[in-house]
């Protein structure tokens, strides 16, 4: 499918504004290449659509996302296994195909109109999971149309795919993707491929730019990293204890093996490589969504919703 300029920035917009409504606040466009390029890319690649640069999108979010989902939370409403078991991946699920077949609607790039009907081709993983089945609003394989291109069958190592992509540099003494605005506090829920090409000015549209919360633009153009923003205001030699102190916590922490029980104790590990960016602060989640996060506790999730929704704070 060829898109014009015009429908390209349709589709970039619509897809944000989606995600944005969604409590999505990270919307990260980049080139498939610039993972697949890489030794574990290469062995699980992403769809490229024979395109030589494909348009692909990190989607996640930071701390705001929190309320959003409070807002629409209904545990009395949850009607399948999938949701019950995890709300917030069912969320996603569910609606990150739908916004971007709307967004790819919106810009004229596909239509199921009777007599009408074309496709641009897209395809949908989640760091959780992978979903080899259409998502919800697209039609079934064998009727027409239908766009939807199943992702790799094995998960896409997601903070990988960050790295090569420009997001947030994987520090792998933590297992923690440090994003340059956010930290250590954001997560990365899916990886929306589509077959359109991909043009480092997509980044104008797409990358943090939001003068409401002041994070300033940030651009990497679908390049790695090269330095941790960790270390960016601390010598090496701090740099250097930093590593050290988080090798030795890990080690304390694994050999009692992983175990949601001992949250504080992950979460002071995760915000103990913060020591050197008290800028990040802001971006630490509140005590509640920090709680559930680690522990996934499906009565906190409805007392915190139930609590928001009254009125009350929910954090
Ligand atoms: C499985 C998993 C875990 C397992 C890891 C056990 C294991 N070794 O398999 C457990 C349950 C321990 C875990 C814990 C946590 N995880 Co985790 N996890 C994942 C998940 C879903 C899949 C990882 C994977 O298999 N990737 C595929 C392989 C091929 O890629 P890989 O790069 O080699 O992946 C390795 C590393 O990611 C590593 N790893 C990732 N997290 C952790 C945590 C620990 C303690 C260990 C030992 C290893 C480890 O294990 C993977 C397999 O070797 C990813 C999402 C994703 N798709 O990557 C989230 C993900 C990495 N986790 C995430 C988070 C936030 C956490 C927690 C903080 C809890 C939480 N949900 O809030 C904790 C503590 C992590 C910490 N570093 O402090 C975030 C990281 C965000 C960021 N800013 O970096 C991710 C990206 C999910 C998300 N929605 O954003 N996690």
């Amino acid at each position: 499918m060829t898109a014009t300029a015009e429908q390209k920035h349709i589709f970039l917009t619509s897809l944000r504004e989606s995600c944005r409504r969604l409590g999505l606040d990270v919307v990260h466009p980049f080139a498939a290449q610039s993972f697949n390029a890489t030794e574990i890319g290469q062995q699980n690649p992403m769809p490229t659509f024979n395109q030589t640069s494909t348009l692909s999108f990190i989607i996640g979010n930071t701390k705001t996302f929190w309320e959003t989902f409070l807002a629409q939370h209904c545990p009395s409403q949850i009607e399948t296994e999938g949701e019950r078991n995890d709300p917030m991946d069912y969320y996603c699920e569910r609606l990150i195909p739908r916004v971007t077949l709307q967004a790819l609607k919106d810009a004229g790039l596909y239509s199921d109109k009777e007599g009408q009907e074309f496709t641009t081709a897209f395809s949908v993983a989640f760091s959780h999971w992978k979903v080899t089945v259409p998502p919800a609003g697209t039609p079934p394989p064998g009727s027409k149309p239908t766009g939807f291109v199943p992702p790799p069958t094995k998960t896409l190592p997601i903070q990988q795919v960050a790295h090569a992509a420009g997001l947030a540099y994987l520090y792998r003494v933590a297992y923690l993707s440090v994003h340059p605005v956010y930290g250590p506090w954001f997560a990365m829920r899916s990886i929306v491929m589509v077959d359109l090409p991909y043009d480092v000015s997509d980044n104008e549209v797409l990358l943090i730019k939001d003068d409401s919360d002041q994070t300033g633009t940030f651009s990497t153009d679908s390049k790695p990293f090269e330095l941790n923003p960790a270390f960016r205001d601390i010598s090496p030699e701090e740099a250097e204890a930093m590593n050290a102190s988080l090798e030795a916590t890990k080690t304390v922490l694994l050999a009692k093996g992983w175990d949601a029980r001992d949250w504080v104790e992950w979460v002071a590990f995760r915000q103990s490589l913060t020591t050197g960016r008290p800028d990040w602060q802001k971006w630490r989640y509140s005590e509640n969504q920090m709680r559930y996060h680690y522990q996934k506790e499906p009565e906190l999730l409805a007392e915190s919703a139930l609590k928001f929704q009254q009125g009350q704070q929910g954090q």
